[in-house]
């Protein structure tokens, strides 16, 4: 056998590797609690395989990791999801899929670092987890928008009766989304980027 050390090595798929036009790479994060769909909206929207850590739930989450009306789930991210998506030509998005258990917030130091946005994910059927996180991201000052991940069973509730029950400032965007749909995850996205271009275009004047 023709036997040729490191070229034999397989490199990257040509679809991983960023378009030399790519100039501006922007980090965005995640965040939601146990089962909201973070990994689905990370698998869903990237255009290179997902990265993604879990791990079979263990004692640790039992009594803590509430399960109601997700008895399915038996695994749980302990780590995070890692995807990258082309929003224009010149604009990547490296999205950062993180739990939100009080548990977990050791990880939130590294991984908000140079952080420019995030995503709340929430369910409607089980918003307080969704409280401690938004917090943090107050507390930490990192612009959010809240994407309401559609699950069948999930309560609907009109927007501002959800801003209401989450306190959320009154020009922070609520977005309804399907994490299993690209184009829907891709909008999520979209939603946060906008905002974060209001921001900053107002701060500038
Ligand atoms: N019906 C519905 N199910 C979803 C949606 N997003 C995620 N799921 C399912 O919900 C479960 C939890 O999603 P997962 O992404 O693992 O949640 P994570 O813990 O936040 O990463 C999985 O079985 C998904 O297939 C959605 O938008 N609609
Ligand atoms: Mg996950």
């Amino acid at each position: 056998m023709d036997y040729r050390g490191s070229d034999t090595i397989a490199g990257p798929a040509s679809a991983d590797l960023l378009p030399d036009s790519a100039t501006m790479a922007v980090k965005v994060v995640i965040v939601g609690g146990f089962g909201v769909g973070k990994t689905t909206l990370v698998g869903s929207v990237s255009e290179i395989r997902p990265l993604t850590t879990e791990e079979t739930m263990t004692q640790a989450g039992a009594g803590v990791d509430d399960l109601a009306g997700i008895e399915r789930k038996t695994s749980t991210t302990v780590a995070m999801d890692f995807g990258r998506i082309s929003i224009t030509d010149e604009l990547v998005l490296y999205v950062f899929g993180t739990p939100g258990q009080e548990r977990f917030w050791f990880l939130w130091n590294g991984l908000f670092e140079g952080a420019l946005g995030a995503v709340v994910l929430v369910d409607t059927r089980r918003l307080e987890v969704s409280f401690d996180v938004i917090g943090r991201l107050e507390d930490r000052g990192v612009p959010f928008v809240v994407a309401v991940n559609t699950f069948p069973e999930s309560p609907g509730y009109p927007t501002e009766e959800l801003r209401a029950a989450l306190d959320l400032d009154p020009e922070v965007p609520i977005v309804a989304c399907d994490a299993r749909t690209r184009e829907s995850s891709k909008d999520v996205l979209l939603t946060l980027m906008r905002y974060l271009y209001g921001l900053s275009a107002r701060a500038g004047r």
